[in-house]
């Protein structure tokens, strides 16, 4: 993302929730917040009732969000880089774009390395399934006109050059009135005075392409000028309730605290290598030496010295660049990972490719679930396509708190960090995470004390004093950090960034701050003042980095610190000072000429990544098909991403590009009653009531086809699997036509497994193990299958077998 990724980690929001009542448009895109995010959604509904904002919706089909909008276009699954290309070019085409923004905030003005080019879907430097970014790179100089022909701007407008409106209709099905009036309608909001969202979710990341199309739409927002802005931003409506709390804390396997890298055994064996690879040479992470200094200092204490280079040596390295779900799922398949824990992830439903996956479970010797029941994943060996009496794997069920039971941080998507209170204890033996993990932790160190074993260092020498049993306040103290000398939480990261390397100690530097006062933790905060009249309720709760609500915030102004709307104006320079109604993320001492250029603190050029090196597969976003596609694609020789990831003989089952056995689009989804894979929510019989059924969606027309009615009974198939289920044939989904031919396009839900109080068939029996090279995400979302009648079906009983246990 422009910027986005490496600055402030995976998929964050810039802005966040009660900001969403600030714009003048939405461009909903890949997401469904009505269903998935409805309480998030008010503010939405609040400002078009107020003020009569425009909400653009661009979904394969009619979700519940799109009901509800002013604008709705179709689009084929995996087909939204050619959508953001063309927007682009549109945008470019007809000057729409904010001049004065794009020059100074972003790197447009630098001129890229003569030989980089792109040539018939492949960029320059590919290699054995990757990039050598060589030909990727800046020259020395910069043109402020951006007329080179070699500056980023130049370069992206020759980029989407190809993807005119015809073109893009083409590949994407969507009418070319539908493609102008959204483009239209959206690009308004990058007039001056204006603000426009971008909202996403899973459609946009659930895809080969899944990282490039997260750029598409950065760009997007860059070129319109509306990053920094109050009811600007992009958006990413996260999932699990704290997910984004878990990214920040280093469980994504290449990251680890704060955003800083894993260290890999090949590229940094040591410290000076990890500290000269990983460090830029210009930005605020030049500070990420201290940063992890910091981290080191939190889990070891007294042991970690200048001298041993802060316990370095003790933190695993990652042994190959991809540990992700999959790669862990074709090593279980391969015989080559004995254990497993399952820790609240309900595997056997939500992974890819279930029908291979679950087969190469029974090659565990143990594993270990901790979850509130027994799912899908606890059960495996219960499935309906294993048999029970060839399994040997030993299986412990540990019974968790739900997350109403337990108290503790629970970070949202806006970066708000808050305290959670216990509202109930947990039934019968069941204990919070932080128990289970504290206890595991204790015994294993004892095992490790008594018995040595090949690595004991790492474990026995960790700072492990949370009390007994833990006390969840010790652990968010460490992560906000102290000061070595005095003990005092520190106040913020400044105070690590500002400190000799290894002098402060800070589980998590982008929390520091968080916890910073005993007796009013800025994390338990309630107080609903808003002194910033932007909804920033800076009391309440915290958000990192620093309480800053609006990332990029520099960039609401022009260089001379003017806002760019004064009603919506975050920061302003008085002539004199900054006015400050946010957290500022530029340096507020200075006057504005000496941030005019570098808004971007986080990255080595102060500026905004239009073209982008980083990623994996290309500066630019290039339009690829998914992997399975019903269409060659038209943009180039270049079938899919050149470098997607596959995960072995296991996982390597693909219909061909135009299928006749596999003529269908497919793809996955969620519904408001349920939640995720089922564990929680096939348990609850209200909700059981209220959803009964695992179902698919199909369009009249393929109804008529395959002469199938709502309720029968169909059966659905792809290169890996089968279900079957019941199906609803509906107006709210239709077929698109896609360069001249009609593709029918069949929706599931994946909410349901083979346990619970309500059993259906699991959607990712059918889904490809296909995965983005920059993030691994497997591509639920686009993916071919083939749907047959089985037999007539009839509406669910009035009163369910949910119904009837509820009632007892
Ligand atoms: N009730 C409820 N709420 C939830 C969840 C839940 O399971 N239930 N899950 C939570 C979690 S973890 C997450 S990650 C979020 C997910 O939130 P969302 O991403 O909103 O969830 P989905 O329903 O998977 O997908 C959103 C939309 O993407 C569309 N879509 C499919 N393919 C494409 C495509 O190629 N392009 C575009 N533009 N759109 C496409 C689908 O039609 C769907 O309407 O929701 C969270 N909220
Ligand atoms: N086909 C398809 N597959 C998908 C997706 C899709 O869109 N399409 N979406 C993907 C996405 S975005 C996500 S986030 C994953 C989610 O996949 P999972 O993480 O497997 O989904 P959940 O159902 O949220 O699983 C959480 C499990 O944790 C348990 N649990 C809940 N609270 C606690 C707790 O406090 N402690 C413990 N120990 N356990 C708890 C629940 O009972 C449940 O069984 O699925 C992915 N899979
Ligand atoms: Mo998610």
């Amino acid at each position: 993302m422009a910027g986005l990724a490496n600055t402030y980690g995976r998929g964050v929001m810039t802005n966040h929730w009660t900001d969403y009542q600030f714009a003048d448009a939405w461009l909903v895109i890949g997401g469904n917040p009505a269903e998935n995010h409805p309480i998030a959604f008010k503010w939405i509904t609040k400002a078009r009732e107020s003020r009569g904002a425009k909400l653009i919706v661009v979904d394969p089909r009619v979700s519940k969000t799109a009901s509800l909008a002013d604008i709705y276009a179709p689009l084929r699954p995996g087909t939204d880089i050619a959508f953001f290309n063309g927007f682009i070019k549109y945008i470019l085409d007809n000057n729409l774009y904010h001049e004065e923004y794009v020059v100074n905030y972003t790197n447009a003005s630098y001129i890229i390395n003569p030989d980089f080019k792109l040539e018939d879907g492949v960029f320059s430097g590919f290699d054995g399934g990757k990039y050598d970014k060589a030909t990727w790179q800046y020259t020395e100089e910069k043109d402020p006109t951006l007329e080179h022909p070699n500056c980023v701007f130049q370069l992206l407008k020759k980029h989407v050059s190809r993807y005119d409106l015809k073109t893009v209709s083409r590949i994407c099905g969507t009418p070319e009135n539908k493609l102008v009036e959204v483009w239209k309608a959206f690009a308004e909001t990058g007039k001056p005075g204006k603000a426009g969202s971008i909202l996403y979710a899973m459609g946009m990341t659930q895809h080969t392409h899944g990282a490039q199309n997260v750029r598409a739409l950065a760009i997007l927002q860059l070129l319109l000028g509306n990053m920094g802005m109050p009811g600007g931003g992009v958006n990413a409506q996260r999932g699990e309730a704290n997910v984004q709390g878990a990214t920040d804390q280093g469980m994504l396997f290449h990251i680890t605290t704060g955003y800083n890298p894993m260290p890999s055994a090949a590229a940094h064996p040591t410290w000076a290598d990890y500290v000269e690879k990983t460090t830029p040479k210009a930005g605020y992470w030049t500070n990420r030496p201290k940063f992890v200094a910091a981290m080191l200092k939190a889990w070891y204490g007294d042991k970690a010295t200048a001298e041993n280079d802060y316990c370095f040596d003790w933190l695993p390295k990652l042994a190959t660049g991809d540990h992700s779900h999959m790669a862990i799922f074709r090593d279980i398949a391969l015989g080559k990972i004995k254990g497993l824990f399952a820790w609240g992830q309900n595997l056997v439903v939500c992974g890819p490719s279930q029908v291979q996956a679950r087969a190469g479970m029974a090659n565990l010797e143990w594993l270990v679930c901790m979850d509130l029941f027994e799912t899908e994943t606890a059960a495996f060996w219960k499935a309906p396509d294993l048999d029970a009496a060839r399994i040997g794997t030993e299986v412990f069920l540990l019974p968790a708190a739900g997350p109403y039971e337990k108290e503790g941080t629970v970070t949202n998507s806006g970066r708000w960090i808050q305290w959670r209170y216990k509202a109930v204890d947990p039934p019968g033996e069941a204990k919070s995470d932080l128990w289970i993990v504290d206890r595991l932790f204790k015994t294993l160190r004892a095992e490790y004390k008594a018995k040595g074993g090949a690595f004991p260092d790492a474990i026995i020498n960790m700072v492990w004093d949370y009390g007994d049993p833990p006390d969840p306040n010790k652990v968010a103290m460490e992560m906000n950090g102290f000061s070595l000398e005095t003990g005092e939480l520190l106040p913020n990261f400044t105070a690590i960034a500002n400190s000799d390397l290894g002098a402060v100690s800070s589980g998590c530097w982008i929390y520091s701050g968080f916890y910073n006062n005993v007796n009013d933790p800025a994390c338990k905060r309630r107080n609903r003042e808003d002194k910033s009249g932007l909804a920033m309720y800076h009391n309440w709760s915290w958000a990192w980095p620093l309480n800053r609500r609006i990332v990029y915030n520099r960039c609401s102004c022009d260089p001379q610190g003017r806002p760019w709307d004064p009603k919506r104006a975050p920061v302003e320079w008085d002539g004199a000072q900054w006015v400050l109604r946010d957290v500022p993320d530029f340096n507020a001492k200075v006057p504005p000429e000496e941030t005019a250029t570098k808004p971007f603190i986080m990255l080595a050029e102060g500026q905004a990544l239009l073209f982008s090196i980083p990623m994996a597969d290309g500066p630019f976003p290039e339009h690829y098909e998914p992997v399975e596609s019903p269409v060659k694609n038209i943009m180039s020789k270049q079938q899919i991403n050149p470098c997607t990831r596959f995960y072995g003989p296991h996982f390597e089952k693909f219909a061909a590009v135009g299928s006749e056995e596999f003529p269908y689009v497919c793809t996955t989804l969620r519904l408001v009653e349920h939640y995720q894979s089922g564990g929680l929510t096939r348990n609850l019989p209200f909700l059981v009531e209220l959803q009964p059924e695992m179902f698919v969606m199909i369009s009249k027309s393929l109804g008529e086809k395959l002469g199938i009615k709502t309720y029968d009974w169909v059966k659905v198939s792809t290169a890996r699997g089968a279900i079957e289920c019941k199906v609803g044939v509906t107006p709210l989904v239709k077929p698109l036509e896609v360069d001249g031919k009609p593709v029918e396009i069949v929706y599931m839900p994946w909410h349901w497994g083979f346990m619970g109080l309500s059993a259906g068939a699991i959607a990712n029996d059918l889904t490809p193990a296909a995965g983005d090279p920059n993030t691994m995400i497997p591509e639920y979302k686009a993916f071919l299958c083939n749907i047959e009648k089985v037999k007539a079906g009839a509406p669910p009983a009035p009163r369910t077998r949910a119904r009837a246990i509820y009632d007892l």
